[in-house]
């Protein structure tokens, strides 16, 4: 279905979410209608994108759209169980679900439980659903609707759950940022200059480079842990490891989608005072991963957050030399250190997957801790 009749046909005129590559024609219209601001927030999990609508529902009485990957569901939960709810305060919203790891379709291992049981957690939570496929007829999408339309009458949610290639945009949004130092030679040369050091890598295409740089480099994985699932968790996972490991310099991978989802992460890792752990952002503004969407990263002045929530030390670069430099220097600092690298918004068209499973991957990286 195309985006634009299927957005014509939906009763909402306020958008809010997490962007998803399975939603980026959705995603991609949204921004050519709307950019980001009144009606159309990119929020930072997918638990502010509920509260955010139900405020706007508050202030209007309409039933506004919540878009998400289907990973975001557990995000959503809190607030949806326990402020949206029929049972508290009744607050209609329409949620746009990408419908990863759908049973029978080949995806990557992090998205196949969460696609077994997208459908179950929403009859958990008793929200009514349309599985939107290509091959839906407008007239399903549009019964589908009329019964929803009685459901948000009562102060409950409804869901559509839109499966691979269900939703489709002729043009491509274009999004750019103004950097032009690539993620990929920026890691690259953060394994260059951390020799050893165990890294933990963020969800999406930055832990694909990591893991294509060593293969490059002839050398094992075994000092990687590649967090493929659990967005905006890798610096907590890497704090955890410094704490136990405190003979390890630990370097976090971050992506400022992912910091921005659990930015609270910061503000534990500052107070730690853990001295063995780099901390680095590669800031592309952006959403990279799932197509480009925008982040709200730069209205964000990483270095100062870091430093007011007890970080030692901050830096900001921008090309290779700095950050080498930065990388050298940093090295005889105590942590915990913030180092904010902004980059291209840009990966390789032919950028490959990790061939181990994460439970491969994981007994790899314990066993080499364990030395
Ligand atoms: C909870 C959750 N919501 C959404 C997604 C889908 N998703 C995967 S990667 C990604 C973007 C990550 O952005 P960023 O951290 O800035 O890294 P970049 O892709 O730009 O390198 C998103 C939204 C997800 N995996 N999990």
């Amino acid at each position: 279905m195309k985006v634009e009749r299927f957005l014509e046909l939906c009763p909402s005129d306020f958008f809010t979410g997490v962007p998803d590559s399975q939603l980026k024609a959705l995603c991609d219209e949204l921004m050519e209608k709307y950019g980001t601001g009144k009606q159309h927030h990119i929020v930072a999990n997918e638990g502010n994108a509920v509260a955010l609508a139900a405020g706007y529902h508050l202030a209007s009485g309409k039933v506004p759209m919540v878009y998400l990957q289907n990973s975001g569901e557990g995000n959503a939960m809190n607030p949806l169980v326990s402020l949206a709810s029929e049972r508290v305060y009744g607050i209609p919203l329409l949620l746009v679900i990408g419908y990863r790891g759908e049973p029978g379709v080949k995806d990557e291992p992090q998205h196949l439980f969460q696609g077994e049981i997208t459908l179950d957690f929403l009859k958990l939570l008793q929200i009514p659903y349309f599985v939107l496929e290509k091959e839906s007829k407008e007239e399903d999408l549009k019964n589908a609707l009329e019964g929803f339309a009685k459901e948000f009458q009562k102060g409950r949610q409804a869901a559509i759950v839109v499966k691979k290639g269900a939703l489709e945009k002729e043009h491509g949004y274009h999004y750019s940022n103004a950097y032009n130092f690539s993620r990929e030679d920026a890691i690259r040369c953060i394994v260059d200059y951390t020799e050893d050091s165990p890294i933990v890598s963020t969800t999406g295409k930055a832990s694909r480079e990591l893991y294509e740089i060593r293969e490059e480099r002839g050398e094992d994985h075994s000092r990687d842990f590649l967090t493929v699932g659990s967005m905006g968790h890798a610096s907590s996972i890497a704090l955890g490891i410094a704490l136990e490991k405190e003979n390890e310099r630990v370097v976090c991978l971050d992506g400022d989608g992912a910091l921005l989802m659990h930015m609270g992460a910061m503000a534990v890792l500052g107070a730690s005072g853990q001295k063995n752990i780099l901390h680095i952002l590669l800031n592309n503004e952006a959403h990279e991963t799932v197509g480009g969407q925008p982040t709200v990263s730069p209205n964000v002045d990483y270095g100062s957050v870091a430093k007011a929530c007890g970080y030692n030390k901050s830096y900001l670069v921008r090309n290779q030399k700095n950050l080498e430099r930065v990388l050298l220097e940093s090295a005889k600092e105590e942590g915990p250190i913030f180092l904010e690298v902004r980059c291209a918004m840009h990966s390789r068209e032919n950028l490959g997957r990790p061939k181990e499973s994460p439970k491969e991957n994981k007994e790899l990286f314990m066993k080499k801790l364990e030395k």
